[in-house]
């Protein structure tokens, strides 16, 4: 007959040096398995003499359940211990960015006009944006644009209409006239955009992006035109050594009107814009012509402005020395992996532009 104060002296011994979920496996299989302890106590209780069998049973049951009782709570105790140190070495910061996941690229034309308007945020230029398709009032009419001028002509502009009344914008103007005419100064706004003209070789897409820019307010003067156009090219071109000259030029709606050249090098067939002795034309700009405040209600002897207007696609080239224009607008993907973007590297004015 098995003793039964040695069977607890034996368990409380068991019991106190559980520390984990194996362990205790092993203890319950010890006392309550097919061949534990208790199990094989309960068998043996056949053999005794019925006198004490009875008495002896209920004891082992009293023992039995209060075992399983002090399994069940080591068994809690043991899971909550066992979460509580997975959560302490576990740890997950699910507000961490993604690394490298991310495959698409930004095109330099998105990325372009992004540093652009970084730039020009510095300076108080908030962007104003239109439509694709406008009225010929808007894009040369309202522009000082006269009914004969060469830039009408059918050859230049996709017209979408037989009368001529409604076309593809050939520059973002019209964004600035819509802007004005619902708008008092002081205006200070650019406008990025997509604008056609009916030309297409090496140099020309059908389709292109133009940047302009307007500054309307209170003795504005070509000073200030001046000095806006140099802070942004040196910060584009990420420069401050580039020399910038304005030549005298023509546009109808500025006067007096002006082409912008940055100094430039070619350094083993490479171009490398802002340094050396030759200069490039990109932009185009001049005091906006009275004609047009005219036309939008403005009155030319209170107020003043600048405008200019730069191609988009030509600074991404300059930029990043992409050589084929019409690349561009192929949409392939072996092109895009090589010239775009991460789109987690947006530029900003603290962190810097591009890298
Ligand atoms: C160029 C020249 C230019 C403007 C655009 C403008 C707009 C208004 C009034 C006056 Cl609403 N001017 N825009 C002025 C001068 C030049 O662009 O060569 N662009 C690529």
């Amino acid at each position: 007959m098995i003793d039964l104060a040695q069977l607890q002296d034996q368990i409380k011994s068991k019991l106190s040096g559980i520390e984990n979920q194996s362990e205790l496996e092993n203890t319950k299989s010890f006392f309550l398995g097919k061949k534990g302890l208790i199990t094989l106590a309960f068998k043996g209780l056949g053999t005794l003499d019925p006198s004490i069998r009875k008495e002896q049973a209920s004891k082992l049951n009293v023992i039995k359940s209060q075992l399983i009782d002090k399994l069940n709570m080591l068994q809690q105790e043991i899971a909550s211990k066992e979460i509580n140190k997975n959560l302490n070495t576990e740890k997950l910061d699910i507000t961490l960015p993604a690394k490298k996941i991310i495959k698409g690229k930004i095109h330099p034309v998105s990325q372009v006009i992004d540093e652009l308007t970084s730039i020009f945020s510095e300076i108080g230029f908030s962007v104003a944006e239109g439509p694709d398709i406008e009225n010929e009032y808007n894009n040369f009419t309202a522009l000082n644009t006269p009914e004969h001028h060469p830039a009408r002509d059918m050859h230049d502009t996709f017209y979408l209409d037989k009368d001529k009344k409604t076309l593809l914008r050939t520059h973002t103007s019209p964004v600035q006239i819509r802007t004005m005419l619902k708008q008092k100064p002081p205006i200070k706004i650019i406008v990025p955009g997509r604008t056609y003209r009916c030309d297409s070789d090496m140099t020309h897409t059908p389709m292109f992006h133009q940047l302009e820019g307007l500054y309307l307010d209170k003795n504005i003067n070509m000073g200030d035109l001046k000095g806006c156009l140099e802070y942004f090219l040196k910060r584009f071109f990420e420069n401050d050594k580039l020399k910038m000259r304005l030549r005298p030029s023509h546009f109808p709606f500025t006067e007096p009107s002006a082409e912008v050249d940055i100094s430039y090098k070619i350094d083993n067939n490479k171009i490398i814009v802002g340094e050396g002795d030759r200069w490039l034309e990109v932009l185009g700009c001049g005091m906006v012509h009275p004609n047009v405040l005219k036309n939008v209600k403005i009155d030319s002897n209170k107020f003043q402005g600048y405008a200019f207007g730069v191609g988009i696609d030509r600074l991404a080239m300059l930029k990043y020395g992409i050589t084929d224009l019409r690349s561009f607008f192929e949409g392939d993907v072996r092109w895009i992996d090589h010239y775009g973007f991460d789109s987690n590297d947006v530029p900003t004015n603290y962190r810097g532009l591009s890298k």
